[in-house]
């Protein structure tokens, strides 16, 4: 099997819900970049990367032509088998990890469709039926934020991300803590992410008010040893996120003991082919996961469910149904939560297929 053609669309995913995040970082519309790698055998992969503006060192209009400098690499070659082509591409372009996300994604879909199974048979194996998932609060005001975390446990979740430090007022965010427990009462899974928005002085401050309460705290800080320094001074559990973002770094996480559990995201690690290893590592260290992309549509969601899908349940904390945070959905068949869980698709390959009215016009075509 040859790669052909590679095309690009952006497609931009608008929020139903306006999502607000510490420093400014907001999700409104975001614009999602949307692969397919043709083959010379008629069969088609997909790949999906969808960067938060401010977020990560990722944007959208980087992935086009990204695109055009690894092409050369990726036309007239076999698709199948990704990691030995991921390895060749990133000695041609090192790091945009972002960008190579997507390429990863199509060619682990291609690669599963020739061989008739399931993504998630080639990851690992099936190991879990369905996945929890986790429900993410915008930061608005707190009362509002409880309101949200009512609804979605009515509906059947049971993990809650609650976002803090949009409005620089730590006092409302030990109230969004607060009144989000309330909501949901004992049992479900409770923390405040702050997407790198707080300093030590406020985090510890707001950490050490509500703990007496069941609650972890996501990346307060920018760095790892900030978010040990709070960690050790709240007593509560941590998950780091944008700090974890290799193996290198899960590692430091891990050594810096804040790392009770962590995100995995595609984008951020680069693929599929990265991020295996990264959940294999986590997996001998006791980390639970979060397994799932910065943002995205079906694509992207489909495949962070197969990997999550192929991990073992003593290591898999939730995922995260992008999709269902976002308008249009790629492909109208693609899985939805049920009652707070959600499975991988069906059939061969990444088991989506984005719907060319949802896509409009390429903005990229190489061939
Ligand atoms: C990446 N987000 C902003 C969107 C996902 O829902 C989770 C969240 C995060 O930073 O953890
Ligand atoms: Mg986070």
């Amino acid at each position: 099997m040859k790669i052909t053609r590679i095309t690009a669309w952006e497609v931009p995913l608008t929020s139903h819900d306006t999502y607000y995040m510490a420093e400014g970082k907001t999700c409104d519309t975001t614009v999602s970049v949307v692969v397919r790698l043709d083959t010379d055998t008629g069969a088609s992969g997909w790949g999906e990367v969808c960067p938060i503006p401010h977020y990560l060192p990722a944007y959208a209009k980087g992935v086009a032509p990204a695109l055009e400098e690894m092409a050369p690499v990726l036309i007239g070659a076999n698709p199948v088998g990704p990691e030995a082509l991921m390895e060749r591409l990133n000695k041609h372009l090192i790091g945009h990890g972002y960008a190579k996300s997507a390429i990863d994604t199509a060619l682990w879909d291609l690669t599963a469709q020739a061989a008739g199974l399931p993504l998630h048979a080639l990851l690992g194996g099936r190991a879990v039926a369905d996945i929890p998932l986790y429900h993410s609060i915008t930061c608005i005001a707190p009362d509002e934020m409880a309101h949200m975390a009512r609804d979605a446990f009515d509906q059947g979740m049971r993990q809650f991300q609650v976002k803090l430090g949009a409005d620089n007022n730590w006092e409302a965010d030990v109230a969004r803590l607060i009144q989000v427990r309330e909501a949901v009462g004992d049992g479900p899974l409770v923390y405040g992410d702050w997407n790198c928005g707080s300093d030590t002085l406020t985090a510890t401050r707001v950490g050490r008010a509500v703990s007496h309460l069941d609650i972890m705290l996501e990346q307060p800080c920018a760095t790892i040893e900030e978010c040990a320094h709070v960690r050790a001074a709240t007593g509560l559990p941590m998950k780091l996120d944008e700090s974890a973002c290799d193996i290198h770094s899960v590692l430091a996480g891990h050594r810096a003991g804040c790392m009770d559990a962590a995100a995995l995201k595609l984008s951020k690690m680069g693929g599929l082919s990265t991020m295996r290893q990264i959940r294999d590592l986590c997996l001998s260290l006791g980390t639970q996961m979060c397994i799932e992309d910065t943002w995205g549509s079906d694509v992207t969601t489909a495949a962070s469910l197969h990997l999550a899908a192929s991990t073992p349940a003593r290591g898999i904390m939730n995922t995260c149904d992008l999709s269902h945070y976002v308008k249009p959905r790629l492909d109208p068949n693609a899985p939805s939560r049920r009652n707070g869980r959600i499975a991988p698709p069906e059939g061969p390959g990444l088991g989506v297929t984005p719907d060319a009215d949802a896509l409009d016009q390429p903005v990229t075509i190489i061939d």
